[in-house]
């Protein structure tokens, strides 16, 4: 784990992004934490958090010519981290998004912001089941980009389902291995683990953590 990524860590649990406890997730699973990137809801919250962001771009060393945000959350998060990355780059990085209802007056059409081409970068809070970028894949090649990179906020590793059967594979490794292209987060399970067992005082939570990756955890 890299300094910044402890730093995220520290700063998702001070804000409440991120919860030890009892949650169902959308799976249906019972899950010892959570991790809910709409709690960054203030503007030193969303810069902070965007900051975190292009720095794990930046280490990443993917590069790419647009930054895509599916609709709704990739909204905000297409324009505010294309703002961090070119405050810390000095570089233009235009950024797009999709509206959810087709506008049929004006300028017409479903996307808004740069125009998409070359290689476009997808940018996620988490994926659950991988929906959402398979959606945002299909309209990048739609218009004759190519999808090349899926950036996230926190990579869960666990297993995947299909069709009401577990996974090997978690979603993001499908969409790795469907699409062959690189899905980086900001941090991980493994990270979180490695955050907990330098605190003694988060014990019981490590212990939790450690059940749950035994049982849904990716190999
Ligand atoms: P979208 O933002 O629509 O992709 O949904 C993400 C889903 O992941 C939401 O249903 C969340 O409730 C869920 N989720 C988190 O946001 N954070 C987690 O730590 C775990 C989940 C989940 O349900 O797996």
């Amino acid at each position: 784990m890299l300094p910044y990524q402890e730093q995220f860590i520290d700063f998702a649990l001070t804000t409440g992004v991120l919860r030890f406890g009892e949650f169902k997730l959308k799976s249906g699973r019972t899950s010892p934490y959570f991790f809910n990137t709409g709690l960054f809801n203030s503007g030193a919250t969303m810069l902070q958090f965007s900051r975190y962001f292009a720095t794990s771009i930046e280490h990443s060393d993917i590069e790419f010519d647009v930054l895509f945000g599916p609709a709704y959350k990739g909204i905000t998060l297409s324009c505010a981290v294309a703002m961090a990355l070119s405050e810390a780059s000095g570089k233009e990085i235009p950024f797009a998004f999709n509206r959810k209802e087709k506008k049929d007056h004006g300028e017409g059409g479903n996307m808004v912001g740069a125009e998409l081409q070359g290689r476009v970068a997808i940018i996620d809070d988490v994926i659950t089941a991988g929906t959402a970028i398979r959606e945002s894949v299909a309209m990048i090649e739609a218009t004759g980009a190519k999808p090349s990179a899926v950036f996230l906020a926190l990579d869960r590793q666990e297993k995947g389902q299909k069709g009401g059967e577990v996974t090997e594979m978690s979603a993001i490794q499908q969409v790795e291995a469907e699409f062959d292209i690189p899905v980086k987060a900001i941090a991980t399970l493994d990270d979180l683990i490695e955050y907990l067992k330098q605190r003694p005082e988060q014990a019981e939570n490590l212990e939790r953590m450690h059940t749950y990756r035994e049982i849904y955890g990716i190999q």
